[in-house]
């Protein structure tokens, strides 16, 4: 066994020694180990524009579906008579890491940070959190399939992740964005402005009240290995995991090993 492995090491490691390619292997097989078994990513959802509202979300990425589980609190209950409507949204950015504004992102001097204000720092809607259908940007300012009603609840669903919005999580540029101010709380200029998403709605009902950048719940976490992981595949997975807790170099020359571990059975060792 000892033997066998050497022999795989040697002729990879004389490889990296010309500089060839370690790196991108290395970023290849930590990123397929992930993705295979679902990556979880959290949130925890900070007050914007003194809101006084906090919540946290789970987001775990399997394949192109997300299965999500946020709770929040201390939104505004009301509006019109009815349990609020708070809209909310995977932004996302172009470039850059996510971040959530500050009050500084108040241009234009409303004592409120308005969601294109915001903009700069979350990017533009890529995923809206509805409580059922359209979850695309279509269905931004969908006040009547609003993922959160009311002040306080717990969303869970489960949807269909399009690519923009799985790369941006991935990389960091994706923040958690829910919508809705009581309007009660608001200057009177705040009130009375129509919301520069939709003027059929308030200013308020679309203004940040809660944010948080998506990141990855794993992180410096060995990768899981999956329930159902033949004996075969489950020892070559950690080889690879041993040999790149030793150094970036030797990733490449794990992956190697796990491939011809694979192969022995078929190749008839008798
Ligand atoms: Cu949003």
């Amino acid at each position: 066994m000892r033997t066998a492995k050497k022999l795989m090491l040697t002729p990879v490691l004389a490889l990296t020694a010309f500089g060839l390619a370690a790196g991108p292997a290395a970023a290849a097989s930590a990123d397929s180990g992930g993705s295979e078994d679902g990556w979880t990513y959290q949130a925890d959802l900070e007050e914007i524009n003194d809101s006084g509202a906090s919540g946290d979300i789970m987001i775990t990425v399997k394949g192109d579906q997300a299965m999500i589980t946020e709770h929040v609190e201390g939104l505004a209950e009301n509006f019109q008579d009815g349990p609020y409507p708070h809209v909310q949204h995977i932004h996302v950015k172009a470039d850059g890491s996510a971040e959530c504004p500050t009050s500084s992102a108040d241009e234009n001097g409303d004592g409120i940070v308005n969601t294109p204000e915001g903009g700069a720092a979350y990017g533009d809607v890529s995923t809206t959190l509805t409580d059922s259908g359209d979850t695309s940007a279509d269905a931004a300012v969908d006040v009547d399939h609003a993922g959160i009603k009311g002040g306080s609840a717990t969303y869970k669903r489960t949807i269909d992740l399009d690519a923009k919005t799985k790369d941006a999580i991935k990389d960091g540029r994706a923040t958690v964005v829910v919508h809705g101010l009581d309007p009660a709380d608001q200057s009177k200029d705040v009130q009375d402005a129509k919301s520069p998403l939709d003027d059929s709605l308030p200013q308020a009902a679309t203004a940040p009240a809660l944010c948080g950048t998506l990141a990855d719940s794993q992180m410096g976490q060995p990768p899981k290995g999956g329930p159902d992981t033949g004996g075969g595949s489950t020892a070559s997975t950690d080889d690879t995991v041993m040999l790149a807790a030793g150094g970036g170099v030797l990733v490449a020359a794990g992956a190697a090993f796990a491939i011809s571990r694979r192969k022995k059975p078929s190749t008839g060792a008798h």
